[in-house]
């Protein structure tokens, strides 16, 4: 492998761009007309525009990728995370084009992108999973209303081709059953072209905890530990950390252990995250990605290991010669997203940075495409970098991670920073351990 296309723009683009060079691998940037100014497109050896900015006729034009890929004479892609990476016709026509893909199978990929096809598969490899409809919901109204009351309320309609909080809808009683049903199918369909819908028994203050994993497709496979990810509001993830707080060495190679043996039975390729909802004691898989992930740099710090280096390597065809019990997690590690958008009302901030400093000092890096003067163009996520906080104990990284708050200087736009900062000072975070609904109420609760 000599020259690797990344197919995406902002940080994670950077982030590939730094492993590949750093492997010898050369680099070609494909970009939109609104991002000539991005950092890795100035740093790549090649650069080709792709089309205007909507994404529709760039990022996600598969044609003009592929043609990309063509005319520079790439022999892989890097998908980063977002746009491409989860669309399986997009790899087969990579594959059949001539090109490595860098991560998992188009036949993984549609399996995970289907829930209820990724749950079946997981059921199968023995991972945990929230009691339900072990399928499709089918038509008949009695069944679907006996099928509810055994498992009970509340019950949570999801779509097949949902995910990520799309195409969802919680039903508290009978009465509200066959309507919500008929709603998400027609919400789903119109979505997604696709009105399958499941029913799962509703967790009401789960935590949000995923495994990394990492298969190079020849049935070996390790995990990398676990990521808290609770703290997210309107389904966008806001700080992470690693490891979960409160999670025990037992209770993480016990969950662990299982994630690979489903690795090996689908014989996985590429990185993966295991994503599981964790409530009193339990682990109950909902998703799986099959793709890098915004929060990677939390392992990477946890584990002193560069998940997106694994990711080439394993395109390349290198098997994996270790054990999980070979991977060993030490310290912790915080990462907060720094988002271009207004922290009192989440609206998008994007425009000029007039005036940028980036934090530093031991145990903080920050993956970041953004510089003094650049321009945050409107047209995509408000995701402007993150900062990753490394030390002995949570409490260090805590303490790194309002010392780099501090430090960080962005002017021109609004971000939030000053939300970040208020977290950090807050009692039940600091306690450590909080659910998926912390972060809505902290926000609603801020007036009084
Ligand atoms: C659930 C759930 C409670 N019970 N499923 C939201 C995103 C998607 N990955 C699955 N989601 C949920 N599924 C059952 N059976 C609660 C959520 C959920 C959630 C999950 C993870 C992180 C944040 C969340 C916020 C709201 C709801």
């Amino acid at each position: 492998m000599k020259k690797v296309l990344i197919a995406n723009r902002g940080e994670i683009a950077l982030r590939v761009q730094r492993a590949c060079h750093e492997l010898g691998i050369k680099t070609v940037a494909v970009y939109s007309s609104a991002d000539r100014e991005l950092m890795h497109v100035q740093l790549a050896d090649e650069a080709v525009c792709i089309g205007p900015p909507a994404p529709l006729e760039s990022y996600l034009n598969i044609p003009a990728v592929i043609s990309a890929a063509e005319i520079t004479g790439a022999d892989a892609i890097h998908p980063g995370y977002g746009f491409l990476a989860e669309n399986a016709n997009f790899v087969e026509q990579a594959e059949k084009s001539g090109f490595t893909f860098i991560g998992p199978t188009p036949e993984t990929i549609r399996t995970m992108g289907d829930k209820i096809s990724a749950i079946k598969a997981m059921k199968k490899a023995e991972i945990p999973c929230i009691p339900g409809s072990d399928g499709p919901l089918g038509k008949n109204d009695q069944e679907n209303m006996q099928l509810a009351k055994k498992i009970g309320y509340p019950i949570i309609i999801k779509a097949a081709a949902g995910g990520g909080g799309r195409g969802m809808r919680i039903v508290h009683e009978e009465s509200e059953l066959l309507s919500a049903i008929n709603t998400t199918r027609m919400e789903a369909h119109s979505a997604f072209k696709d009105p399958t819908v499941y029913m799962e028994k509703f967790l009401q203050n789960p935590r949000h905890i995923e495994i990394q994993v990492v298969g190079d497709g020849n049935g070996n496979a390790v995990y990398l530990g676990e990521r808290d990810c609770s703290l997210q509001r309107r389904h966008q993830k806001i700080l992470e950390e690693a490891p979960a707080p409160g999670i025990t060495a037992k209770q993480r190679k016990a969950i662990g252990d299982q994630c690979v043996l489903a690795c090996q039975k689908i014989n996985y390729r590429g990185v993966g995250t295991f994503e599981f909802l964790y409530e009193k004691g339990e682990f109950y898989f909902i998703e799986m990605n099959t793709r890098i992930q915004v929060e990677h740099p939390i392992t990477e710090a946890t584990t002193c290991l560069d998940i997106v280096k694994w990711q080439i390597l394993i395109a390349m065809g290198e098997k994996i010669s270790i054990k999980s019990e070979d991977i060993e997690i030490k310290g912790h590690a915080i990462e907060c997203r720094i988002n271009a958008e207004d922290p009192d009302n989440f609206m998008p901030s994007p425009g000029k940075i007039n005036v940028f400093h980036a934090p530093g000092g031991p145990g903080i890096r920050v993956d970041s495409h953004i510089y003094q003067s650049y321009v945050v163009p409107p047209f995509y996520d408000s995701l402007i970098g993150k900062i990753i906080s490394y030390g002995d104990t949570r409490e260090i990284a805590i303490a790194k991670m309002k010392n780099a708050l501090r430090e960080i200087v962005i002017e021109g736009i609004k971000t939030n920073v000053p939300l970040h900062q208020r977290i950090l000072e807050d009692t039940k975070f600091l306690r450590g351990g909080v659910n998926i609904h912390y972060l809505e109420n902290f926000c609603k609760n801020r007036a009084d």
